[in-house]
């Protein structure tokens, strides 16, 4: 059996907070091996990175995603008792709810959303001193996600409601007053969302045919029972929060068209040049750094003894930046997409592995979509300026964001 290698502290929790999504990596290029133990959280960890790490840790024989999220990021991100911790039938018959949202006429649906209230918004920009896009985005994507899964939002609770799932988002691989922004806002959102789904059970909130308020309420699962309405919430917060977190997508986009001034061109009217440009945004920035799981029973890989009941961590940042797979990892080239197959297991942004089978992202086609639509907004349907600004990111925050979210100025729509 070949030795493991073993990072030396006796913990790796604060290094892991600290050096943010280049931990595994680091790490592994120090050891020259894509798999290493370590301790996170007090317990023994497995870290792996690379291509053929990601096919085995989407074995499903293998794998389990029972406890295996850390209860901080259960308690602010996903929520407890969600399709994310669920395996075998319970897992595939929750999925397939969500999948059945993800219909390309509701995709479209969502995207037209999106690209009327640009053209809403535009006319505000024009006239507003400088535009924060990320905190712009954030209420403009919960706005559409709302309308779109048939959750009623009054204008006055827009801000409100962006707030709390931004909050969520930011809140668990931090300590201290964000982490405990995240926990009350999740708090505070299950119960508008558990009111909202018993309302619409007992037909005072009726939901439109298909929209993910009707499927979630009405979803039945293996047994016929409905969903507790408790985990129906989750599950509903489970379309609305990432949605909104696109947002994130969107400002590094933004940020890519800044600095590759020769895409704005590029992505005008083309829609492949638009796609390989997306693809290569959700490759190289960082978002969701890394994926949880536990090992089902026990195995041997590669050599290496995997012992039933262990955690392991794929490295889903580090795969994205992995020098085999991706050569001059950190240049931001979408050209590389050209004449590429988009493998399952090398670009794992929102997981790999197949999306009904496994836990690979429910809306990686709603994020590439709505991502397509503000690359062709921002370089077709205005101009503007980038004042000099920090734009630096940051890799040890997860998630990262440059520190005041990209600010524009002079906006114009385009004649
Ligand atoms: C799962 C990332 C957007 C719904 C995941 C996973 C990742 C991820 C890494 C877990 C993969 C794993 O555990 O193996 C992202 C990123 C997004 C995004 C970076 C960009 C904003 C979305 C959107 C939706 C969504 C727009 C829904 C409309 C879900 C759901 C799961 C999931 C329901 C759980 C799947 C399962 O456990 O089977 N996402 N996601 N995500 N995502 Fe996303
Ligand atoms: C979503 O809302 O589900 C999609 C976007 C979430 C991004 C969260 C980034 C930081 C997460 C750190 C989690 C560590 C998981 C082991």
């Amino acid at each position: 059996m070949a030795t493991m290698p073993a990072d030396r502290s006796p913990d790796s929790t604060l290094a892991l907070l600290r050096a943010g999504y280049r931990f595994i990596g680091e790490r592994c290029e120090r050891y020259g091996s894509d798999v290493f133990r370590t301790r996170i959280l007090l317990a023994p960890t497995i870290c792996l990175r690379g291509r053929p790490a990601a096919e085995l840790f989407y074995d499903n024989d293998r794998f389990q995603r029972a406890t295996a999220m850390p209860l901080r990021v259960q308690r602010t991100l996903t929520g407890r008792g969600g399709v994310q911790g669920l395996d075998g039938s319970e897992h595939s018959d929750r999925k397939a709810m969500f999948m059945s949202i993800m219909t390309p006429a509701a995709i479209q649906r969502l995207g037209q959303l999106f690209d009327d209230e640009w053209r809403t918004r535009i006319t505000a920009w024009e006239s507003a001193a400088p535009v924060s896009l990320y905190d712009e985005l954030g209420r403009m994507l919960t706005r559409v996600v709302c309308a779109w899964a048939g959750v009623p939002l009054p204008a006055s609770q827009v801000e409100r409601r962006a707030v709390e799932l931004h909050a969520m988002i930011e809140a668990p691989a931090v300590i201290g007053p964000r982490h405990w922004r995240g926990r009350l806002a999740r708090y505070r959102a299950e119960r508008w969302l558990a009111d909202l789904i018993e309302r619409t059970r007992v037909g005072f909130a009726p939901a439109p045919a298909g929209s993910a308020l009707a499927v979630i309420a009405e979803h039945r699962d293996g047994r016929g029972n409905l969903l507790p309405r408790r985990i129906a919430a989750v599950e509903l917060l489970n379309v609305l929060r990432p949605v909104v977190a696109v947002d994130q997508y969107m400002t590094f986009a933004a940020l890519a068209l800044h600095d590759h001034p020769a895409w704005r061109e590029r992505v005008r009217d083309d829609d492949e040049a638009a796609e390989h440009f997306v693809q290569e945004v959700r490759r190289y920035y960082p978002f969701f750094p890394i994926a949880a799981a536990r090992v089902r029973r026990s195995f041997d890989w590669q050599g290496h003894h995997f012992p039933k009941g262990r955690r392991v961590l794929l490295d889903l940042y580090g795969t994205n930046h992995h020098p085999t797979l991706w050569p001059q990892p950190e240049l931001f080239r979408p050209e590389r997409f050209a004449g590429r197959r988009v493998d399952p297991f090398e670009l794992i942004p929102q997981g790999g592995g197949d999306h009904w089978a496994g836990h690979r992202c429910a809306g990686e086609w709603i994020t590439i979509d709505l991502m397509k639509r503000a690359v062709t907004n921002l370089a077709t349907t205005m101009r503007y300026d980038v004042p000099v600004q920090n734009l630096a990111l940051d890799l040890h925050r997860m998630p990262a964001l440059p520190p005041l979210g990209l600010t524009l100025t002079n906006v114009h729509r385009a004649a």
